[in-house]
């Protein structure tokens, strides 16, 4: 019998895929690469069914043999291992993002003695009508809600990249790196109290009130897919902050993080150059009781965050909240810190991992930003969010193009750090 290999990485199966199995398998016995759910969300979208049920229902269609994994885009590893007669695939590759892979699998398959055989892809609008309604479910509440977790469990770690605004969230959701044969995306955003307040003109100080917040994540949502971090300051009282988890849960935020300080909050990042007190622990484990408690859906969670080493209250009261902070309930634990060198926060990370090994840690690397994400990741760090970046880079050419503007009395000297009009008309789809 021969071998014919096939790729899917659709999560919607409709009769086009059923009917080119039949034609595949009419050639020899049919082998199913399926992609990881990363690859897919770098290739076209986060998949509405995660890999493992993908790969189940796949192996239940008349005529497939066998289903493997692909762990990239790539053919060539699952080619040479398991060296098909047969690649087939729809004839829709010859032109567009897939060309490239196209050609590695026919250099591939001359190597193995391999022939690609394509059948017509019907152009009808029914992938195209499918995949907006993906995206549309994406979107849903109960959907982007679950997805923090859902990316934590199935890959251990993620990104996370601040939003304040419409554009900005359209930025986090659409930019995309090629890195040899990954596409490197981030896979959240986070809505910074920091950015928030900024971007309306008022200090990080819980001056900018959760009506306000709330209206900021309204923008984010309607323009956007991705799982929502939020940035909930101190939490603000008890009986605030029930009230608040609900209505962030139904909007379909996936995260809220508070953080262990009381009275008049100001930025972390100012230290001990300013006055900032530290919540005791009693009290601000019942802040994250409460928190818990109020939310009605599993898929929620409430991160408390640590201010110990901010406040230079030493790794041993970092480390004695943490403990404390789990045992209330938190989902993970964020610790910060604003010294250039990461040394506190990878000591943090090893003492606390020696003793809970499952429960999220959260960084936000503002000073210490020469590590990189794999080193996060290996130290045993889940979450990486760059908590201001756009921010504090979008701030320095607007201030740049308003100095030129004044000193030269017309704009066309500020055009090297303009967007052209028909880039800016493009950014956004239309329609
Ligand atoms: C924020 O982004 O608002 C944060 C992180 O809370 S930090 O600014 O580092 O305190
Ligand atoms: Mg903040």
């Amino acid at each position: 019998m021969k071998k014919v290999y096939m790729c899917f990485s659709t999560d919607i199966i409709h009769s086009g895929h059923i009917s080119i199995i039949e034609k595949a398998s009419r050639l020899g016995d049919v082998y199913i690469g399926v992609l990881p759910d990363d690859v897919v969300a770098g290739y076209k979208r986060y998949p509405l069914i995660e890999f493992e049920e993908r790969k189940k229902i796949i192996s239940h269609i008349k005529g497939v043999k066998e289903v493997v994994e692909q762990a990239t885009l790539s053919y060539a590893d699952n080619l040479r291992k398991y060296k098909p007669d047969y690649v087939v695939h729809g004839d829709d590759w010859k032109i567009g993002p897939q060309k490239e892979v196209r050609d590695e699998v026919i250099a591939v398959l001359n190597e193995i003695g391999g022939e690609l055989v394509e059948f017509p892809y019907g152009t009808d609008l029914s992938q195209n009508i499918l995949d907006e309604y993906s995206k549309f479910q994406l979107s849903i509440p109960d959907m982007r809600r679950g997805r923090l977790k859902k990316i934590l469990k199935s890959e251990g770690f993620l990104t996370a990249m601040e939003a304040h605004n419409g554009l900005t969230g359209v930025l986090v959701e659409n930019t995309k790196v090629k890195k040899g044969d990954v596409v490197k995306q981030f896979d959240a955003m986070w809505v910074s109290s920091l950015c928030d307040s900024t971007a309306k003109g008022k200090p990080d100080i819980e001056l900018v009130d959760i009506t306000s917040r709330v209206q900021t994540i309204n923008e984010i949502l309607e323009v956007t897919y991705k799982p929502i971090i939020f940035d909930g300051d101190t939490g603000g009282l008890p009986e605030h902050l029930a009230y608040n988890v609900r209505t962030l849960e139904r909007l379909g935020i996936s995260a809220i993080i508070i953080e262990d300080k009381i009275g008049l909050k100001k930025n972390s990042l100012f230290g001990t150059d300013v006055e900032q007190t530290q919540d005791s622990i009693e009290n601000f484990s019942n802040k994250i009781r409460v928190a818990k408690q109020a939310q009605k859906t599993g898929d929620f969670m409430v991160i408390a965050r640590i201010e110990s080493l901010i406040l230079e209250k030493g790794m041993d009261d970092a480390l004695e909240r943490a403990f404390a902070y789990v045992d209330a309930g938190a989902d993970g634990i964020m610790i910060h810190s604003r010294k250039p060198d990461p040394d506190e926060i990878f000591e943090f990370i090893e003492r606390f991992r020696s003793k809970n090994t499952g429960t999220p840690i959260v960084v936000v690397p503002t000073s210490f930003n020469k590590v990189t994400e794999t080193e996060f990741r290996e130290k045993g760090a889940n979450i990486v969010i760059y908590a201001n970046h756009l921010t504090r880079s979008a701030f320095p050419a607007m201030k740049k193009v308003c100095e030129i503007i004044l000193e030269n009395e017309r704009s066309s000297d500020a055009d090297e750090y303009c967007m052209s009009i028909k880039d800016i008309l493009n950014i956004i789809p239309q329609g």
